[in-house]
């Protein structure tokens, strides 16, 4: 049986069902889900979603990176249209962040094995290894990997901060696949993914037309002070790496909201040692997360911060050492893929508008090597990383009928359209 292939639609109550099951898996019992690249949960959440794939007779690989892909014959050989993204998530993560770009992908197959669909062009569904880099940086670790953008012998001697090797966790968890990377290029990527921020939802639409990403720099600055008392120790002698981390803190917010145009600065993690109530720390260690959509207004943030950071450390008699840990330039996706989801959600009366992402995805590491876009639903509060993150379902659903219809037009299984020009 062939449906109409322009009517086709996804189960919705099925994608839902498949989110609440996924978030069943590292649950933090407040709605939010901790499954961090490489850990026990990642793996409960990789062998749930192989398993789908394999229940809809996907064939399933794994890389030396670990990525997973479930691939679908077509009516032609060739490379695969592909769509997917991550399962991997940060400590205080959501439900939808990565996972229904996954699970939407799994629910178009899904929607084409019902309706005695096969594709004209194969199709894939890819899950890509440590996307967040909370654990193991960068971000976008495994899909870097997938393009050729880092080689695996970097990927697997990637270390998280208490030391653990990133290719020791992937034997372990039994996702060292035996697929050489980098892998054949994709005929084309479409990643569905939440905004993660509040445009959307606060302009009043409901797809978002990714045009590309922002530029990412990550860094980790080691300081080293001295040991003291803290009640002995005059102001004037003191050599205090908690005093220069805290500077650093104020100082790089100063400097995003100084530049402003959408420069975003971020100190997420800071630790001092020995973190006593009475020691002056000896040690501080902090990161730095740097945004910006234009590659030399990033730099010059990056020149700004690091004259900060020598400066408040200079005067406090602290040394210094940078680790960089990620820098990605902004990335700008394919025109006409942009342009097919535009027309996709406009053909379906979905209000749509193009927009730049502020967070890193995959989608940024395949448009490396072949057309690559996104798409987004809104994000309530324009809120992510956090138990609350949360999108309407009817939201959810419409994103997932965009995919679906894109990745039909792309798969040359159904026409354009009417292929209006959303926003
Ligand atoms: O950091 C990011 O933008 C993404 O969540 N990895
Ligand atoms: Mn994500
Ligand atoms: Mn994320």
């Amino acid at each position: 049986m062939t449906a109409a292939v322009d009517e086709l639609a996804v189960d919705g109550d099925r994608l839902l069902r498949r989110l609440d099951d996924l978030a069943a898996v590292g649950s933090t019992g407040d709605g939010g889900v901790s499954r961090l690249a490489l850990t026990d949960d990642d793996r409960a959440g990789r062998d749930l979603v192989v398993e789908w794939m394999e229940d809809l007779d996907l064939e399933v690989s794994v890389d030396r990176i670990g990525n997973i892909v479930g691939s679908r014959s077509g009516l032609t050989d060739g490379p695969p249209v592909m769509t997917g993204s991550h399962v991997d998530t940060v400590a205080t993560g959501g439900r939808y962040d990565g996972n229904l770009g996954v699970l939407a992908g799994l629910e178009v197959v899904e929607t084409l094995v019902e309706a005695g669909v096969t594709t004209q062009r194969p199709l894939a569904v890819g899950v890509f290894t440590d996307e967040e880099g909370s654990r193991f940086s960068p971000d976008m670790l495994g899909s870097l990997v997938y393009v050729g953008g880092m080689t695996l012998a970097e990927g697997l001697d990637a270390r998280s901060a208490d030391g653990v090797r990133l290719g020791d966790e992937l034997q372990r968890i039994g996702y060292a696949g035996v697929v050489p990377v980098p892998r054949t290029a994709p005929a084309a990527f479409v990643e569905l993914h939440i905004e993660q921020g509040p445009v959307l939802e606060t302009e009043g639409f409901t797809i978002g037309a990714v045009t590309g990403v922002q530029g990412i720099s990550w860094q980790r600055v080691l300081l080293t002070g001295q040991a003291n008392h803290a009640g002995t120790t005059p102001m004037h002698l003191r050599r205090d790496a908690g005093y220069v981390a805290a500077a650093i803190a104020t100082g790089v917010r100063r400097i995003a909201l100084e530049r402003g145009g959408g420069t975003v600065a971020t100190v997420g993690s800071l630790g001092l040692d020995p973190d006593l109530v009475n020691v002056v720390a000896r040690r501080a260690e902090l990161t730095i997360d740097l945004r910006h959509p234009d590659e030399r207004e990033l730099r010059l943030v990056e020149a700004a911060v690091a004259e900060l950071v020598a400066e408040v450390a200079a005067t406090e008699g602290v040394e210094v050492a940078i680790e960089r840990l990620a820098r990605f330039e902004p990335v700008v996706f394919d025109e006409t893929i942009v342009d097919l989801v535009a027309g996709v959600a406009a053909d379906r009366d979905l209000p749509v508008r193009r927009m730049v992402s502020g967070a890193g995805h995959d989608a940024q590491m395949l448009a490396r090597v072949c057309p690559t876009g996104m798409i987004f639903v809104p994000s309530h509060d324009g809120i992510s990383h956090n138990p609350v993150e949360h999108t309407d379902p009817d939201d959810l659903v419409a994103g997932a009928d965009v995919l679906l219809h894109t990745l039909l037009i792309l798969t040359d299984t159904r026409g354009p359209g009417r292929v209006a020009d959303g926003r």
